[in-house]
């Protein structure tokens, strides 16, 4: 089984595209499992910098892409990444892209609902990218997406989209949006079909006969372990599962596929969006990572909230997420700090507990219980070797192991592919 999968071990942008990028050499096929265009994959390859959403980030190295049914595609911004990606220079087209047929579309009323509902949340916000992820779940498991395959049978989409907008524009009225034309949308969608059908695929079928053929696969997953819709801080997550277990679901393949997991955590905790973040600095620490860090999303631009790396919670994902090894992203934005905390225990209400509680009020009274480092002076970025580490970055790094209950297979110590370090 020479398949890998990377989530992430945090609340995302743990650096997974970085990470996807350099095993992409040693992979035959990319394939993402979940999510949409809310994900955000940076990929430096040289002296150019690619913004990825929605394509698989292995075709940055003339692999082949796949989109598996478990990712929700919005055509538009599928068509036009594509186009973004071509003009720098990439090599996008059906002979390199395939797409699940039976993957759901979003489509521009998702988007619709999803803004005006977070608006009408006032300050519950969950704070989601607004790109129609969870509205086009909903439609998924509510039975009545419009899915890729629809668009070869004008006949289904014209029932389909009674049906959908039969339900939708009932829920925008309520809300006080504008509502939607069938008429519209048919155009909209007819306009996209021939630039969309000629990728459609039996992607189970395709994966498959690949692998038996000894071509490796790696599941690039999005978003993260605590934004996991059954795991993560509900209510404040993403609508997909993005465990590793999900990469056979969102696919068509079995449970076996996922392979050896590497999960991706930062060497401290971001989170973009709300909800509770135990290890959360205010301070002047907590702006220092952000600013070092470059901490804004890649997709929205918004600023992200920093803090400790919080070992209660990787060690969780870890668990949840079916981690075989960790890779540990940013260690580089420690250097120089005189002394680093990690989160190795939790309290609620005065009282120890053993667990991230799921009840949310109970979720953002938790605090952290602290365990105090020394920093290092010397710089860890673009360290190559074990060698070239400092030694208290060493001891952070074993002391994280320990407390997570995963090895640390790789280090990550800058954005640059080749500044990474294999551990084993
Ligand atoms: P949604 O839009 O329904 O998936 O939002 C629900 C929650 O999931 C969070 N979420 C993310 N968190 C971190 N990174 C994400 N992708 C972009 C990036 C984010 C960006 O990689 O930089 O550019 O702002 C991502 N996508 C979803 C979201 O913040 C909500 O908390
Ligand atoms: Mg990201």
């Amino acid at each position: 089984m020479a398949n890998v999968t990377v989530i992430g071990a945090q609340w995302g942008d743990e650096g997974k595209g970085k990470i996807v990028d350099w095993l992409a050499s040693r992979a035959d096929i990319v394939v993402r499992f979940q999510g949409g265009h809310n994900a955000g994959h940076t990929l430096v390859v040289g002296e150019q910098v690619y913004k990825l959403s929605l394509l698989p980030s292995g075709l940055v190295r003339g692999k082949t892409g796949v989109i598996g049914n478990g990712v929700v595609v919005d055509p538009e911004a599928l068509l036009n990444e594509i186009g973004r990606v071509s003009a720098q220079g990439l090599d996008v087209s059906p002979a390199t892209l395939r797409i699940a047929e039976n993957c759901p579309l979003i489509l521009p009323v998702h988007g619709a609902i999803d803004r005006a509902r977070e608006e009408a949340r006032g300050d519950r916000k969950i704070g989601t990218t607004g790109r129609g992820i969870g509205p086009a779940y909903e439609d998924k498991v509510a039975r009545r997406a419009i899915r890729l395959c629809d668009l070869a049978e004008p006949e289904t989409l014209d029932w389909k989209l009674d049906e959908l907008l039969l339900h939708h524009n009932t829920l925008l009225a309520g809300l006080g949006a504008p509502t939607f034309e069938k008429a519209d949308l048919l155009k909209h969608l007819t306009d996209l079909a021939p630039k969309l059908l000629p990728y459609m695929t039996e992607v189970s079928e395709l994966l498959d006969e690949n692998s038996r053929n000894g071509q490796r696969i790696l599941f690039e997953g999005a978003q993260a372990v605590m934004l996991d819709v059954d795991h993560g801080t509900y209510p404040f997550v993403t609508s997909s599962n993005t465990v590793a277990s999900n990469a056979g679901t969102g696919t068509g393949l079995g449970p076996r596929a996922a392979g050896f997991v590497l999960g991706i955590a930062k060497a401290y905790s971001t989170r973009v969006g709300e909800g509770p973040f135990p290890s959360e600095l205010f301070d002047d620490t907590g702006r220092t990572l952000g600013e070092r860090g470059h901490e804004f999303g890649t997709v929205t631009g918004r600023p992200r909230r920093c803090g400790w790396f919080d070992a209660m919670l990787v060690r969780r994902a870890v668990r949840v997420g079916g981690v075989d090894g960790l890779a540990l992203t940013k260690l580089d934005v420690l250097d120089g700090l005189p002394e680093i905390k990690i989160c190795v225990g939790y309290e609620l209400d005065g009282k120890t507990v053993r667990h991230f509680p799921a009840a949310p009020a109970a979720q953002s009274r938790i605090t952290p219980v602290y365990e105090t480092m020394d920093g290092w002076t010397d710089t860890t970025h673009g360290a190559r070797s074990w060698a070239d580490l400092p030694a208290q970055a060493i001891k952070y790094v074993r002391r994280i192991e320990e407390l997570v209950g995963a090895p640390v297979t790789l280090l990550s110590t800058s954005p640059e592919r080749d500044d990474t370090i294999l551990m084993r």
